[in-house]
């Protein structure tokens, strides 16, 4: 065990410098434990469990929890969030919002300019506001909806401490869906029956055992199972590191299809097949066509458990109305893979068990709907749906999907909802004809074009005229995409309020800033293992809430005082007997099935271990008996044909998978002649989004010159006299930022990759201006996948790349606000 942990180690080390944190580390922090002063208290966190050493009040150092055998290297930045100079210190309010509240100068938003005021004056305001909004408009104008990944813990989950508290005030605009999955949830129950994304997928020791071909179709593995939901195990990695002896053995062949070389490929030592951006689903239209030419697809179970494979075939073979035969010569003048290889590919697929295992950024993109619908085509013709180590998965990348899961019920969370739906004091639900609900990405449309129908998922959604949104755990501002569509959005808005425990362009964007405490200043518990259920983790407050900041739970319950309703809010317990409470409640569930200890022992030993769960394959039972297990699909069978995607009668999603041209794509495509690069914004390797950005030391380790890393291609970076070091200027006619550039054989020419979550730092206030750090989101296109599912698409985006002439402008992202007295 020791030797192969080290060779998986070794094998991570090769892509980051610093490597994870091993086990000589771990060794020598609890040498250290008996002579430091100090207690080591257990927390978890979305980077895992880990203790902290707490001394004198102060968090002073963190090792790993002694049951994750793969801890992340993130690990090393939570000090540097606790103790970030971006913490916000005490409730502030901009400047000329100050003097003239919902009237202000919207033009100065984002210029920083702060005043401090107290805890009762930032309640008053907030409280005032949501009282204006309501009586003076409407539940229509208030916009609480705006979710993300909030830090763990089930009592403090700070999007539920929002809406409750706010739904107990009256109603307001709520979303559907989420900038993670969008079209891939929205697409896949008209295909398979559920949204798969979020679904448990088969076993890894069954993939192992089965499987003779993997295909990672834009999945990078060991990046992005650093991180999870819940507080993450990292149980994923054992079965990386046996995949990866499998693969140097010749046992198991994987192949990675994307762009770019990741760290997944590097660390299995595995092959690549690079597609050009955006065009898997030429590359699958030349599979599907290989297949079907040579008799490779399985017509039995076609027959026995799909429908509209004869609507489709036409489609492919050029009988429908585009006549263009979908050859494999076809796809490759556009996904750039010659036309012999694309036939050797699918052969390969079709000659043994193939398991395809697709990552979700391929979805982030236009027409984002279709390669994960022609991907169970390929599939349903290759008939390995439900076999062990055959089929297709669609989020083996994502929190641990996959480890096998013991079944045991996690503790609940704290409510999200008012417990009695008439307890509010605006009953007032009339939306006056705008949609209550709007698909998640479209919020900043409805604020520059308030009124107007948009096709969505089969129904019609009109627009709301939105006057004030409130965020809490979730960084919009890094999220959304276009800031200077952002901006000029946010110029009509009369009231923003933000609630968060970092600086983020959130705050700088907002009026009323109010300081929370990271969860390791609470209280609280957690799953541990989101779809492994490993556990249960108890989450110790290791320090007092720093400066004037408060718990998500003390900040919504002085709210809901101010309307009378702090009691029915907090049901009259406090922190201590929410936790009790939600651990006894998980007992119970579990009584019969797992015992666990009384909720004194639990929190004294930190957490309860169910142990190891149960191999299980995904779609066994529909594929045993394809009646009685009927698939969510309005059929029950696969639907390579979808009649009701048929009747919405959209032009950008049709009743089966196509492949549409993208408003940019690069090698060739639209736009590629102006901005000739793709720019990915891939999930941080370093960060969970913009989380730990503001972790100095940790941040340190990764940017060059202080700005986030540019990845791009040698060829690209000499053709504009650029070095690896160098300042950048990204821009195309959306906007611009400075970044620093890694040249990588890693990227193909014509690629270059900035890490979503880049904290946004602009130069002014001003439309257009220059960030000085390096958001991606700066720079990629505010459009919706399509009429089906309105996602985003953040990687369909050119750019071009300069070598940055003159002095550089300071970075302007982190350390708080301008302080006015
Ligand atoms: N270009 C591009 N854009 C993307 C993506 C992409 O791939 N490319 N990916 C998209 C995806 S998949 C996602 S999931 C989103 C992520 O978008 P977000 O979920 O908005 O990203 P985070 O950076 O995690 O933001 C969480 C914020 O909540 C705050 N917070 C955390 N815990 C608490 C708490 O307990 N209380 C309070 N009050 N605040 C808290 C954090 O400090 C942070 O500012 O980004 C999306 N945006
Ligand atoms: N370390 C870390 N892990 C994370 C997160 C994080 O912030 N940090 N965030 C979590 C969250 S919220 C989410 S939603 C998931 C995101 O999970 P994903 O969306 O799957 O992750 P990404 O890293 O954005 O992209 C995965 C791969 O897709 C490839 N790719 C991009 N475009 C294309 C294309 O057109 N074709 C092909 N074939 N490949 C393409 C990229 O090169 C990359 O290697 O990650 C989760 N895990
Ligand atoms: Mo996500």
């Amino acid at each position: 065990m020791t030797i192969s942990r080290r060779s998986f180690l070794k094998g991570i080390a090769a892509t980051s410098a610093a490597g994870l944190i091993g086990p000589s580390l771990l060794q020598q922090a609890v040498a250290a434990a008996s002579e430091s002063p100090g207690q080591w208290q257990v927390s978890g966190s979305h980077w895992g469990a880990f203790r902290a050493r707490v001394y004198a009040g102060k968090v002073q150092e963190i090792k790993p929890f002694e049951a994750d055998s793969y801890p992340t290297e993130m690990l090393k930045g939570i000090k540097g969030i606790i103790y970030s100079p971006s913490r916000i210190r005490y409730p502030m309010v901009r400047y000329d919002w100050f003097l003239k509240r919902h009237q202000s100068d919207t033009k100065q938003r984002g210029d920083n300019r702060f005043i401090r005021v107290t805890w009762d004056q930032a309640i008053d305001m907030f409280y005032q506001e949501l009282e204006r909004v309501q009586t003076q408009y409407g539940p229509w104008a208030l916009h609480t909806g705006q979710t993300g990944w909030r830090q763990t813990g089930q009592v403090h989950s700070c999007g539920n401490h929002m809406e409750r508290a706010i739904a107990m005030h009256g109603y307001s605009v709520k979303k559907v869906g989420d900038y993670s999955t969008g079209a891939g949830q929205t697409i896949m129950p008209y295909v398979l029956g559920s949204t798969e994304v979020y679904a448990q997928g088969t076993s890894w020791p069954l993939i192992l055992k089965h499987s003779k071909t993997i295909v990672l179709w834009g999945s990078d593995l060991v990046k992005n199972l650093q991180v999870g939901w819940n507080c993450e195990t990292h149980e994923a990695y054992e079965y990386l590191e046996q995949l990866k002896e499998k693969v140097a053995k010749k046992q198991i062949r994987v192949i990675s299809v994307d762009p770019v070389r990741t760290k997944t490929q590097k660390y299995l030592n595995c092959e690549q097949q690079y597609v050009n951006p955006q065009t898997d689903v030429p590359f699958m239209l030349g599979i599907a066509h290989t297949l079907y030419s040579e008799k490779l697809h399985d017509e039995n179970f076609l027959k026995t458990y799909a429908l509209g494979f004869e609507d489709f075939i036409p489609y492919v073979m050029g009988k429908s109305k585009d006549k263009v035969e979908k050859t494999p010569e076809w796809a490759e003048s556009i996904c750039g893979i010659a036309a012999d290889d694309i036939r050797e590919f699918a052969r390969l697929l079709a000659k043994q068990r193939t398991q395809i295992i697709f990552g979700w950024c391929v979805q982030r993109q236009q027409h984002g709907e279709q390669p994960y619908w022609m991907g169970a085509v390929i599939a349903a013709m290759l008939g390995q749906i439900g076999l062990p180590g055959g089929g297709i998965s669609y989020a083996h990348h994502y929190s641990s999907i996959g480890v096998p899961s013991t079944g045991a019920a996690g503790p609940g969370g704290f409510p999200r909802n008012p417990d009695n739906p008439d307890d509010r004091i605006h009953k007032n639900n009339d939306f006056k004809g705008y949609s209550s609900t709007i698909p998640v990405a479209r919020w900043v449309d409805a604020i520059i074009e308030p009124g107007k129908k948009i096709n969505a998922n089969g129904a019609t959604i009109t627009l709301p005229d939105l006057k004030m949104m409130v965020f809490s755990g979730c960084n919009p501002w890094h999220h959304h995409q276009d800031r200077n569509r952002m901006k000029q959005a946010f110029q009509k808005l009369e009231t923003v309020v933000s609630v968060d425990f970092t600086w983020t362009a959130t705050c700088r964007f907002a009026d009323i800033v109010l300081p929370a405490c990271t969860q390791w200043e609470r209280n609280d518990i957690d799953l541990y293992g989101s779809y492994s259920s490993r556990g249960i983790i108890a989450m110790h407050k290791l320090v007092d809430p720093l400066f004037q900041s408060k718990t998500d739970f003390d900040i919504f319950t002085l709210l809901a005082k101010r309307f009378g309703k702090d009691k029915a809010y907090t049901q009259g317990k406090g922190e201590m007997e929410w936790v009790k409470q939600l651990y006894d409640e998980c007992a119970q569930a579990n009584k019969g099935k797992f015992e666990m200890p009384d909720f004194a022992t639990f929190w004294q030993q930190g957490w309860v271990d169910f142990g190891k769960g149960e191999n299980w394959t995904r779609q066994a039972d529909f594929r045993e008996d394809p009646e009685i297990n009927a698939l969510g699909t309005p059929s029950g069978f696969i639907e390579i044909f979808s009649r009701k995607i048929d009747r919405y009668g959209y032009d950008d999603c049709q009743g089966h998978p196509m492949w549409f041209e993208k408003a940019e794509r690069s090698h060739g495509g639209p736009g590629s002649d102006k901005h000739p690069i793709w720019l990915q914004s891939c999930h941080p390797d370093k960060r969970l989004h913009s989380q730990m950005c503001d972790s100095e030391a940790f941040r340190a380790t990764y940017t060059v010159q202080g700005r986030e890393p540019l990845y791009m291609n040698p060829k690209d970076a000499a053709q504009r006299g650029i070095k690896d070091g160098d300042l950048v200027r990204v821009f195309n006619q959306r906007g611009q930022l400075l970044a620093g550039a890694v040249v990588s054989d890693d990227y193909a020419p014509g690629v270059a990759r900035l890490q979503e979550g880049a904290w946004y730092g602009p130069e002014s206030e001003a439309i257009g201006a220059l960030d000085t750090y390096g958001d991606p989101n700066t720079l990629t296109m505010d459009i919706g996948t399509s009429q089906l599912a309105q996602a985003t698409s953040a990687n369909t985006c050119l750019v071009e790349i300069e070598k940055y002439q003159g002095d550089a402008p300071a970075v302007t992202a982190f350390g708080g606000p301008v302080e006015i007295s």
